[in-house]
């Protein structure tokens, strides 16, 4: 079939709740991809930073069958032999004392409110009902009905209500206006390091430090959402690492598997995850040995093929380069390690139309917020294939 075929296909059975560029993949290696018709791109995406490994690490994929010819679901009503190391390996790795996985990033989210509602209530004797949690405007946490309540963007809540109460929108990187939304009934924060689809927003420097303080100051919880930025992206293991400190609660998800497997886990201490009791909360495929044996590869290939340092060194090398680009387009080039965003003038007239003509050249990435092209390849990318993209780049961002 061809391309168009396929896409006639989407278009005639698919629900139309993405509008994907007219690319259809069938293989993917390292950080390139081919479509049906055998051309080849450069991911720039990573699928949103799940594939930091590259796409089909050999590693991971032959965890993934040897596991596979094994033992894939169990249910938590019983054990597994991957759950323990699992967990054991993720502590040592991020230096966390206590776990608890789930699937999809949002039900990582989803979890972790419920878990610092519950330590409120037991802790702060906060009423029944009346627990807070702060978050900032153009948040991205996932799309169930609780998070997208509590999102800035219409587009992602419109027609959706009645949504959850109990959260509090401050502007991101403002610590002082984040003092002001404290209650006695707030009991967390939540927050992305650095805001991804709300156009790769980096917060000024000391912002995480300050939002670190009032927390402490006001008991409460600080979660950091780190499944978009977290396990190397942003050339640090985690994004709160710029701003030296240490979240209560880290959430991980995206690359935790490489891309191979859905795999989400909030990362703390007994305090908080201890709230849960047996039967309190869980999910069908929450700790499989599949998912499980995936994901410690996973990390394992971060840690031993050195992709966060080489993250860190290549993305100042990109942003760099990118900086050096003479275009009457750009208005701002930011980011960290390869989380990077250019964005555009309004002018312009909206990055789709760049991220098409990228794509023509054999490079795939994608636009947020309309005028923000992000460039996010996998971490495995070397330095002469950043200048093959940055030739492209150049030239498309040249065009009238
Ligand atoms: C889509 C965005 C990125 C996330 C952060 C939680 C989640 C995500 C910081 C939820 C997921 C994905 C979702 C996907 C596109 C992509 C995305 F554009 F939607 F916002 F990456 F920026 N926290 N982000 O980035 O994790 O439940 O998806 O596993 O929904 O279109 P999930």
């Amino acid at each position: 079939m061809t391309t168009k075929q396929y896409i006639e296909l989407e278009d005639r059975f698919g629900a139309k709740n993405y509008k994907p560029l007219d690319v259809v993949i069938n293989k993917g290696d390292g950080i390139w991809v081919w479509d049906v018709e055998g051309n080849k791109y450069m991911d720039c995406l990573s699928a949103y930073s799940a594939v930091n490994q590259g796409h089909c690490h050999p590693r991971i994929k032959k965890a993934m069958i040897q596991q596979a010819e094994k033992l894939t679901l169990t249910s938590r009503a019983f054990r597994n032999d991957q759950l323990g190391p699992f967990y054991e390996e993720i502590c040592a790795m991020t230096n966390s004392h206590m776990v608890l996985p789930m699937n999809s990033g949002a039900e990582a989210v989803e979890t972790v409110i419920k878990a610092v509602r519950k330590w409120g209530y037991n802790t702060k004797n906060i009423p029944d009902g009346k627990a807070e949690i702060i978050v900032c405007n153009n948040n991205f946490h996932g799309r169930t009905i609780t998070i997208v309540g509590f999102s800035t963007e219409e587009a992602y809540k419109e027609g959706f209500g009645p949504f959850t109460p109990g959260f509090k929108a401050v502007p991101f990187g403002d610590a002082d206006a984040m003092e002001r939304a404290f209650s006695p009934n707030t009991v967390a924060v939540m927050i992305e390091p650095i805001q991804g689809e709300g156009g790769v927003i980096i917060p000024p420097d000391g912002y995480l430090k300050r939002v670190r303080e009032l927390c402490d100051k006001n008991n409460a919880v600080m979660v950091l959402d780190e499944i978009q930025t977290g396990l190397g992206r942003t050339g640090r293991l985690f994004a709160e690492e710029y701003d030296g400190i240490e979240a209560d609660v880290t959430l991980v998800g995206k690359a935790l598997s490489g891309g191979f497997y859905p795999i989400s886990a909030v990362l703390s201490n007994a305090e908080v995850l201890g709230v849960f009791m047996p039967g309190e909360h869980g999910s069908t495929f929450g700790g499989n040995p599949l998912a499980c044996a995936v994901a410690r590869e996973a990390l394992k290939v971060l840690k031993e093929e050195d992709l966060i340092n080489k993250a860190a060194e290549l993305g100042e090398y990109f942003m760099g380069e990118l900086k050096k680009i003479e275009s009457p387009h750009i208005k701002e080039v930011r980011g960290r390690g390869l989380l990077i965003g250019v964005e555009l003038k309004k002018e312009a007239g909206g990055a789709r139309r760049f991220c098409e003509a990228l794509m023509n050249r054999g490079l795939l990435c994608k636009e947020t917020h309309e005028h923000v092209i992000r460039f996010a390849p996998p971490l495995v990318i070397k330095k002469d294939d950043i200048d093959w993209a940055l030739a492209h780049i150049d030239a498309v961002l040249k065009m009238d």
